[in-house]
């Protein structure tokens, strides 16, 4: 299994009508979330390598930790790219023009998005995207005592799958995809969702994304593999989760890190590695590990500046300014929609 295609073999289009259904900015319910990360996770553990997708990582303490993450000393993007927007805020301002609405996919704790609210000219509205929820919504409430003009609406689903906008007005839609996020999916499925990203922001929209550079394997090992832990804690408590949440019996301390850079696919790849031979149930299902054998948990891509653009632009996006950091190490692109009344 592919653990970040967009489509899931179950959950994809029932997900897709159910939040049709449901008003966007509602709360999916939770007993239908817990059958979906189920159904995810037996699918994903009956696969010869064994995968669950990363955006099961971002349960309370799965995103608070991602936190912790952005501030380690190894942890080079956050930094990067904050110093990326800091530095162009006013540039990316200008190519957004005034009263747009703001859609961030994936918006965490919604840190990064103020420098582009503080440069743009009378933003509209603010519309964060997250799969979790009330970790979202507390954002959310700090950011509206900052920005009482900017209308907040907060919309707590899986932007992996088809993504319906609230209501947003006339305004030009500005679509904000930073932390290189995108680098979770393969190609192929970052293609899909660049392309869906177009659809659902419309003719005219813009999209400011932030990706991460190909560099030395030390550097990006060293970031995926702190020396704190603090990475390791993230992986694991994927584990915790789904015996909490699934029902599974996972003996935490079996399972080892493993961050390594695959060169010939040119991401860092994240697995849970079983110390010992060891069989997990959950449920009536059993599942058999070998010792050394792995869940694989996550891809992180990295990039060339034109392996990215050739991928922006088979998704329909043109590009019209591309920034990085000093080093090198990380890039963020403002692109445009092509194709006028599409
Ligand atoms: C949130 C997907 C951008 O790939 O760097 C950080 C997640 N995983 N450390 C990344 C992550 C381990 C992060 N993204």
């Amino acid at each position: 299994m592919e653990p970040f295609s967009l489509a899931t073999p179950h959950g994809g289009a029932l997900a897709t009508s159910l939040a049709q259904s449901l008003h966007m900015a509602e709360q999916r319910p939770a007993d239908e979330a817990t059958a979906l990360f189920r159904a995810d996770v037996l699918f994903g553990l009956s696969q010869s390598q064994k995968a669950v997708p990363p955006k099961y990582f971002y349960d309370e303490a799965g995103s608070l930790l991602f936190d912790l993450i952005c501030r380690l000393p190894e942890y080079y993007p956050t930094r990067c790219e904050l110093a990326i927007l800091k530095a162009r805020a006013g540039e990316i301002g200008a190519l957004v023009g005034p009263g747009a609405s703001l859609v961030e996919f994936g918006s965490g704790s919604s840190i990064k998005v103020r420098l582009l609210l503080d440069a743009m000219a009378e933003p509209a509205a603010y519309v964060p995207i997250d799969i979790s929820g009330p970790h979202m919504r507390a954002a959310v409430a700090r950011l509206a005592e900052a920005y009482p003009a900017v209308s907040m609406v907060p919309v707590e689903a899986d932007f992996t799958q088809a993504v319906r906008l609230p209501p947003l007005g006339d305004g030009r839609r500005v679509g904000f995809f930073p932390g290189s996020t995108i680098g979770n999916f393969t190609p192929d499925a970052a293609t899909a969702f660049l392309a869906h990203v177009g659809e659902v922001l419309g003719a005219g929209s813009s999209l400011v994304i932030g990706f991460d550079l190909a560099k030395d394997w030390s550097v990006l090992e060293a970031a995926y593999d702190d020396r704190q832990g603090i990475t390791a804690a993230f992986n694991l408590n994927l584990l915790a989760r789904i015996n909490r949440e699934v029902g599974a019996d996972f003996d935490s301390s079996a399972f080892r890190h493993k961050a390594f850079f695959n060169a010939g696919e040119s991401r860092i790849e994240m697995h849970l590695e079983s110390v010992r031979e060891q069989e997990v149930r959950i449920g009536r299902h059993h599942f058999a590990f070998a010792r050394g054998e792995t869940i694989h948990t996550e891809n992180s891509y990295k990039f060339s500046a034109d392996a990215f653009l050739a991928l922006a632009r088979h998704a329909g996006w043109r590009m019209r300014r591309m920034w990085t950091d000093p080093k090198g190490w990380f890039a963020v692109a403002a692109l445009e929609r092509d194709g006028e009344g599409s």
